[in-house]
């Protein structure tokens, strides 16, 4: 049975939504590591290093750092991470069906490439309209991110 998971994502920034599934994984996993994974598709605000920093302060506001691990994974596979590191469980957050028609072949994938397993993880309905796109815009159009976002991103990107 494993007990150490990985939660990937771009984190660009992090955003309430992310932190509740990292709350409840760190419920559920005795282990856990953050990998911030670089995303072609996705032009980029933050860079990695800040990305870690504001994941890093954020879990350590919310009382969970002690048992998270906040790590940058590139743009490598992140199954060769779980290897590296033992984990045999991916942990996603599925908003919509979107999410779920975009993470079915990847979590296909990842049990084919090495047994890794993908648990997904319904959100919190409170931030379930939240995701890091919607919070670069308002930052960018000058509106108040501080009801999506962690004290931490609502500080730097002020
Ligand atoms: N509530 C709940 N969950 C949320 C919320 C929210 N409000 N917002 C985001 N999430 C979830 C997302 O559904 C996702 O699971 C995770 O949080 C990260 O979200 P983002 O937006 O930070 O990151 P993405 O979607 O850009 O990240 C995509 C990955 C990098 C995780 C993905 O592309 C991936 O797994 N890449 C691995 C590359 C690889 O190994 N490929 C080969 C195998 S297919």
């Amino acid at each position: 049975m494993s007990r150490i998971a990985v939660v990937p994502g771009s984190f660009d920034p992090v955003t309430l939504g992310h932190l509740d599934v990292i709350e409840r994984a760190a419920r559920i996993f005795e282990e856990l590591h953050v990998v911030v994974v670089h995303n072609p598709a996705k032009t980029t605000l933050l860079g990695p290093e800040e990305r870690i920093a504001l994941i890093e302060e954020s879990v350590a506001e919310a009382g969970i750092g002690g048992r998270i691990r906040v790590t940058d994974w590139g743009s490598g596979l992140l199954v060769d991470y779980c290897r590296q590191v033992g984990a045999e469980v991916l942990v996603k957050g599925v908003r919509s069906q979107l999410d779920v028609s975009y993470e079915t072949p990847m979590a296909i994938v990842n049990r084919d490439l090495a047994s890794v397993e993908t648990v997904f993880l319904l959100p919190n309905p409170a931030h379930s309209h939240v995701s890091s796109s919607l919070v670069r815009q308002v930052a960018a159009l000058g509106g108040d991110i501080s009801p999506y976002v962690p004290p931490a991103v609502a500080r730097h990107l002020a």
